[in-house]
């Protein structure tokens, strides 16, 4: 008797044993598929959808489609812009000023807005640009481009502190700065500023976009900027 009961109980545990390992799987997939959507979508919005599914039922699931939707659409459009064929990414740069005197390649310097954008979330990020001081007031970065083009629009990727560019200028072949865009700045988050115009009649390889930085309270930082427009 005292045999078949130390069985009986070596396969109670081993039974309650098994029932806690699966718990413990369950729990796991529905973790990881929380991960890839917070790593491609917008930043903010996958923790909001995580906690309102986490709250209740159907409503949580059509608040999280229409976030995925939103985060997709952001995705496509950033992809478009990159990819544009008839945009150009700046190649040497220069600035009113630089977080802790960066210089060349580093963390911050105006070299971290030529190229292609890299920040791939809103944040402090050392690739972007970031001016000396977080409030100062006026800042700029004055950019060229590989190839003069009769543009018809500039991009301005934001990546901290959005919101805070006041003026776009370019410059034509004989060094005459153009007002392009001059305003309020509508940024928010990791985005573009888009201005489009009416293509220029002189052709430009120079782009110089200014922030007033007290705008927005913090540090405001950009990532690349985009000259689109054609050689004829
Ligand atoms: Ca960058």
């Amino acid at each position: 008797m005292r045999a078949d009961s130390k069985l009986l109980c070596g396969i109670l545990f081993l039974i309650l044993l098994g029932v806690g390992c699966k718990k413990s799987e369950t729990k796991e997939p529905s973790t990881s598929q929380l991960a890839p959507a917070s790593s491609s979508a917008a930043p903010t919005a996958p923790s909001a959808a995580a906690t309102t599914a986490a709250a209740s039922g159907a409503v949580a699931g059509t608040a999280e489609v229409a976030t995925k939707m939103a985060a997709a659409e952001w995705a496509l459009k950033q992809d478009e812009i990159k990819h544009d064929p008839n945009g150009q990414w700046a190649i040497q740069a220069t600035a009113s000023s630089t977080y802790n005197d960066a210089q060349g390649n580093d963390s911050f310097a105006a070299n971290q807005v030529t190229g292609p954008p890299n920040v791939t979330a809103y944040a402090d990020n050392g690739l972007a640009w970031a001016p000396k001081e977080q409030d100062a007031g006026i800042e700029w970065i004055d950019l060229k481009y590989p190839s003069p083009v009769h543009a018809t629009a500039v991009r301005v990727r934001e990546s901290f502190g959005s919101g805070a560019v006041v003026k776009i200028e370019l410059f034509d072949d004989q060094g005459v700065a153009h007002t392009v865009w001059a305003g309020n700045d509508p940024t928010t988050d990791l985005n573009y500023l888009v201005v489009n115009f009416p293509k220029t009649a002189y052709a430009t390889a120079r782009v110089k976009v200014t922030l007033a930085t007290n705008v927005i309270p913090g540090w405001n930082e950009i990532d690349a900027v985009q000259l689109v427009g054609t050689d004829q």
